[in-house]
């Protein structure tokens, strides 16, 4: 066996090992959290604030190191990128993920009692992973065939009209007939075109993942499918005896080769060996998106998280089919609310994430809400109006604008007709904070890491 497989097993063995689940759709700040995690661990024994991480209050964490990653043919999370851009003037955010992008921490520490096995410092080895937000929408439709997968792309309301040109096309079509080539990748281009645009309009719930990111699948016929509406009304007994030229059969073949050939390896090398996971939510985001889009993204949400293999870890599993065994669930960006509404967020998280965590606790498996911004964009100031005081937010916008400013209350559960009447909740993206004393400046991230790694540093 190769020394670094055997290193590994050791380490998993010990429980000295960690793999990190990130899961967020897209925007929902997952790169934003991974480089503030690693650059927080790395200034851990110095300049990061992590007092609600014991282990960093005890003085006990050291730092961290990026170390080889265990798989060297997946490109790099790219840290230095995310972190020169970070320290631009004026800041700007990281860049939106087109790829996938490993990384592999080694956190070193001072156990409570020191022990006899590794001496006075312990290390724990902590694997990350980013990709696109776009491609992890994918998982679910693991669970289909052709058939039910066209069922379950129902377009309702506003997505309905943003679809039209693509409902036009394929509504005279016969699931019988031969179909050209080439009018089926203009009718799929017409669907692709559909999902960006309701992606542009805040939608979440969008598949194929691979239509609004192709990379290099760019023009690529496995590529060119969209779901066929009116299936139900044929027989699928004789839907499956069509001839190959079909239309039914062509799309299925496409549908089944995307299935096989890319969202299957993904989820198998990426997404199946995971200890703990963060689930990061765009929350306020979706809040000032309006009804359908926060339905939309609670439904998504549902849908993904039973792609996740939850339960309690033995030995056995650890080594060979690691369970999630502890899960944070996170409001992200909570810099964009004044502090005393923060609580609320998680609240507010725990509602729309109401199905899958009935699950959880079913599965027995500890789940923490919690609100964070991994990289703080906005100060608290205190303001006085019509005699009271009162917390107000302070940050520069995009366009360089310095801002004060009020965002509204965050309802406590999922809002009624009565807030998105009133559409009480105002939404300004700001440039990230410049770094001043070291480490990123950040709201809870250290509660995060306690929960998610501070069991494997006492
Ligand atoms: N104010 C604030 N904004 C944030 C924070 N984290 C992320 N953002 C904003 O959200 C945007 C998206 O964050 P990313 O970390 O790139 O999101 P992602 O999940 O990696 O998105 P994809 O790579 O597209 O899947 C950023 O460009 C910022 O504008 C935060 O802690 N505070
Ligand atoms: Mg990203």
């Amino acid at each position: 066996m190769p020394p670094k497989l055997t290193r590994d097993l050791l380490e998993r063995g010990r429980d000295q090992q960690l793999r990190l689940a990130v899961t967020g759709l897209s925007r929902a700040g997952k790169t934003a959290f991974l480089t503030s995690l690693v650059d927080q661990l790395r200034h851990a024994g110095l300049e990061a604030r992590l007092d609600l991480l014991p282990a960093a209050r005890e003085g006990r964490l050291l730092g961290a190191r990026r170390v080889e990653q265990q798989d060297l043919g997946v490109p790099r999370f790219p840290f230095d990128r995310a972190m020169t851009a970070l320290d631009d003037s004026p800041p700007r955010w990281p860049e939106p993920t087109r790829g996938i992008g490993e990384l592999r921490l080694s956190i070193r520490y001072r156990p409570r009692r020191p022990g006899w096995i590794g001496g006075d410092v312990r290390r724990l080895t902590l694997d990350l992973f980013d990709y696109p937000g776009e491609w992890l929408l994918d998982l679910p439709l693991l669970g289909h065939d052709f058939a039910s997968w066209s069922r379950a792309q129902t377009l309702e309301g506003e997505r309905a009209a943003l679809f039209a040109d693509w409902r036009r096309e394929v509504a005279g079509l016969d699931p019988t007939q031969h179909v050209e080539e080439s009018r089926l990748a203009e009718i799929a281009e017409r669907y692709a075109e559909g999902l960006r645009a309701a992606r542009e309009a805040g939608f979440s719930d969008l598949q194929p993942g691979r239509f609004l990111l192709p990379g290099e699948l760019e023009g690529a016929p496995v590529l060119q499918f969209f779901p066929l509406p009116g299936l139900a009304e044929h027989d699928p007994a004789s839907l499956e005896r069509l001839p190959p030229e079909s239309l039914y059969a062509t799309l299925t073949r496409r549908f089944r080769h995307y299935q096989q050939h890319i969202v299957k390896p993904f989820y198998h090398e990426h997404f199946r060996r995971f200890d703990r996971q963060i689930v990061l939510v765009d929350v306020l985001g979706a809040l000032n998106a309006g009804p359908e889009r926060f339905e939309d993204l609670s439904r998504a949400l549902s849908r993904l998280m039973q792609s996740f293999d939850y339960g309690k870890r033995s030995l056995l599993s650890r080594l060979f089919a690691p369970r999630i065994d502890r899960l944070a669930i996170a409001a992200t960006k909570a810099d964009h609310v004044t502090p005393e509404q923060h609580g609320r967020l998680g609240e507010l998280l725990e509602a729309l994430l109401a199905e899958p965590l009935k699950d959880l606790r079913f599965a027995d498996v500890p789940v923490r809400a919690l609100s964070l911004a991994s990289i703080r964009a906005t100060e608290t100031r205190e303001v006085e109006q019509r005699g009271r005081r009162q917390p107000a937010l302070h940050g520069t916008t995009l366009a360089g604008e310095e801002t004060l400013l009020f965002p509204g209350e965050v309802p406590k559960r999922l809002p009624g007709e009565d807030f998105w009447r009133r559409q009480g909740f105002t939404f300004t993206a700001f440039r990230p904070l410049p770094r001043t004393d070291g480490a990123l400046p950040h709201i809870r991230m250290d509660a995060a890491l306690d929960w998610l790694i501070g069991d494997k540093l006492t």
